[in-house]
């Protein structure tokens, strides 16, 4: 989720210091002075503070109950927090070029990245598209017949998309989704240009620059970092594509799909085709393939929505983390209200900053949302974890961190762990690696390409080189190029196709999926080794290691208090984010898939 960096009840303290900060914002002294440096940045954790939870309830309640009422308060509050951490970023400046202690210096460049919009206007205005967007998507629905009784929503297309092998069913619910997006599409595209009004008078080229600048970085230096990782990872993706275009070539046929060139979009399983994991029954190897689906175990044992993530929260505190406070338990929304609209979209939220963590999340009983949870969770440990920090160090350490936590702890649900947990009674075939590995691999690397063009997209709309009426055709572009998919049907005029995926319609910046992909593995592979672990990182568990846990927990304490590289230089003795642990997770795969692409291509020429 988006948070505002803000949080708990003020005291009369705080505000006399906030008019104090305010005045001296209003008539500047020459120079202003290290300790009043340091009064401005105490009185602007106040205010935060202050503000913080009234902003985020406004938020869940939008979230939870989509209605015109709870949309308008939530736009009204998303106003407030962008005034204060406008005002805040503003005044901050003045400051900049003092000689601070480290961690002044560090909330002083923090409160600086953040958009500002001076006039109140246009301020309201961007809270309120900002609302309507999210609304927008999370009440979403294709009404095939055109019959309001026959509306299907996100979860039930995405059904369609994860178990129909009919490639006309899958057409019709990709095509019916993804036309959603074009009733949004002015309101973003005027969401745009405010934004990057926003990001202009903070001094950014716009608001990409400024989604680029929150890696203790140069904002050109993290492009060329995206740019570095991804053409490490790019072979094995260029081998999993390869494969999988045999394997759907002998399922639907050469006339649905092509012997090169990129693949129809609605075929791999997903909406968006950034997780293939449920193609795997069309991929699989003849021998040596994994048999095992949690989906029908977690189906016929009726698991609940609050047992699954109780399987989940058991993982973290068999690392020694605490248990859920129980106002997790009752506030939560765990399961889709059969009588309202709320944003589906898994999400992990904290309400006061301390022990008032929720998550809302749809959640049904398949093993694809078993892993979903243990993601969540990941976001709510973090987020109890840095509670001590000072609020504006209440963060990831950047954001991809944030989003690798909880796949971390996912990459140990290995066979091992499902048979620990009575999930599956026999052990898997001892040859049954490469049908796991495929498996992961369907989900993790799939997503690499996906999860760079997303932002690639989005930079290239706010920095103004893509023009509205040109979404869609550089949106497909960039899928082709990167992914090797392509539109499964042609484009239309005032299509929105990139507004069909929820972080462009809710404007949550998407780098941070590619990055956590990769971190998770560098992560993975050092609590292994923490852990006492010595065989392949493929079938290392870290369930149950209370090491591991503490080791993981030393780097969610220190939330965004140090630069990310710092952060992660602790937990695994690397400073930059990398592929190699990814790659070698996947090593006997990439051997294994060039060989089958080696055979299955002699095949096909034969033919
Ligand atoms: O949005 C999410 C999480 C919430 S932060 C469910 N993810 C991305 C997505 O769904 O597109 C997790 C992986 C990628
Ligand atoms: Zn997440």
């Amino acid at each position: 989720m988006k948070l505002p960096r803000l949080s708990r009840p003020a005291t009369l303290f705080a505000l006399s210091a906030i008019a104090a900060a305010t005045n001296a914002l209003a008539a500047p002294k020459a120079k202003p002075t290290v300790a009043e440096a340091e009064k401005f940045i105490s009185a602007t954790e106040a205010r935060f503070a202050n503000e913080y939870e009234n902003i985020v309830r406004a938020q869940w309640i939008g979230a939870n109950f989509i209605t015109d009422d709870t949309e308008a308060i939530a736009a009204y509050f998303g106003e407030k927090a962008l005034n204060s951490q406008g005002e805040a970023a503003l005044a901050a400046r003045r400051y900049n070029g003092l000689k601070l202690k480290d961690d002044a210096a560090r909330k002083l460049k923090l409160l600086q990245l953040t958009l500002m919009l001076s006039d109140p206007k246009e301020r309201a205005d961007y809270a309120g598209k900002q609302a309507i967007l999210s609304g927008a998507y999370g009440k979403a629905k294709y009404c095939p017949s055109g019959a309001q009784d026959s509306c299907l929503a996100l979860g039930e297309l995405e059904k369609i998309l994860a178990t129909s092998r009919d490639p006309a069913k899958l057409l019709d619910a990709w095509t019916g989704w993804h036309q959603q997006a074009r009733g949004y599409k002015q309101t973003y595209v005027d969401y745009v240009t405010l934004s990057n009004k926003g990001a202009r008078e903070m001094g950014f080229a716009d608001t990409g620059a400024l989604w680029r600048s929150q890696y203790d970085m140069k904002p050109e230096q993290f492009a060329a970092e995206m740019e570095r990782m991804w053409q490490q990872v790019k072979p094995l993706y260029e081998s999993l594509h390869t494969y999988t275009r045999l394997k759907l070539r002998q399922t639907y046929g050469a006339a649905v799909v092509p012997a090169s060139g990129p693949v129809p979009a609605h075929l791999f399983g997903n909406m968006w085709s950034q997780d293939w994991q449920h193609i795997y029954p069309l991929l699989k190897p003849v021998t040596g393939a994994s048999s095992f689906d949690l989906s029908p175990v977690l189906v016929e044992r009726n698991t609940s929505a609050k047992e699954m993530t109780q399987y989940a929260e058991r993982f973290y505190t068999s690392l020694g983390m605490p248990k859920l406070p129980a106002t997790f338990w009752t506030r939560s929304l765990l399961t889709k209200p059969a009588d309202r609209e709320v944003v589906c979209h898994a999400s992990a939220w904290s309400l006061d900053r301390l022990d008032d963590v929720r998550i809302k999340m749809c959640i049904r009983p398949t093993a694809e949302d078993f892993k979903v949870i243990h993601h969540e969770l990941g976001h709510t440990y973090y987020q109890l974890a840095y509670k001590q920090q000072p609020i504006l160090f209440q963060n990831g350490a950047n954001d991809g961190f944030h989003e690798a936590i909880g796949d971390t702890v996912a990459l140990s649900m290995t066979p091992s762990y499902y048979r620990q947990l009575g999930f599956m009674d026999k052990a898997p075939e001892p040859n049954a690696d490469i049908g796991e590995l495929l498996q992961v691999a369907l989900s993790k690397v799939a997503f690499l390409p996906f999860a760079y063009s997303v932002d690639k997209w989005r930079w290239d709309v706010y920095a103004g080189k893509v023009k509205p009426e040109d979404y869609d055709k550089t949106w497909w572009q960039l899928r082709e190029q990167y992914m090797g998919v392509s539109r499964p049907a042609p484009m239309t005029a005032g299509g929105f196709d990139a507004g069909a995926k929820y972080h462009v319609a809710a404007d949550v910046p998407y780098a941070r999926y590619f990055l956590a992909h990769l971190l998770q593995f560098q992560l993975h592979r050092s609590l292994c080794a923490e852990a006492g672990y010595k065989g392949p990182l493929h079938q290392c568990s870290i369930y149950g290691s209370q090491k591991a846990g503490a080791k993981l927990q030393a780097l969610l304490e220190m939330g965004a208090s140090k630069p990310w590289q710092e952060a992660l230089k602790a937990a695994t003795g690397e400073d930059r984010i990398d592929g190699s642990a990814l790659l070698e997770y996947f090593a006997p795969l990439k051997t294994w898939l060039d060989e089958q692409n080696r055979q299955l291509a002699s095949v096909e020429v034969k033919k």
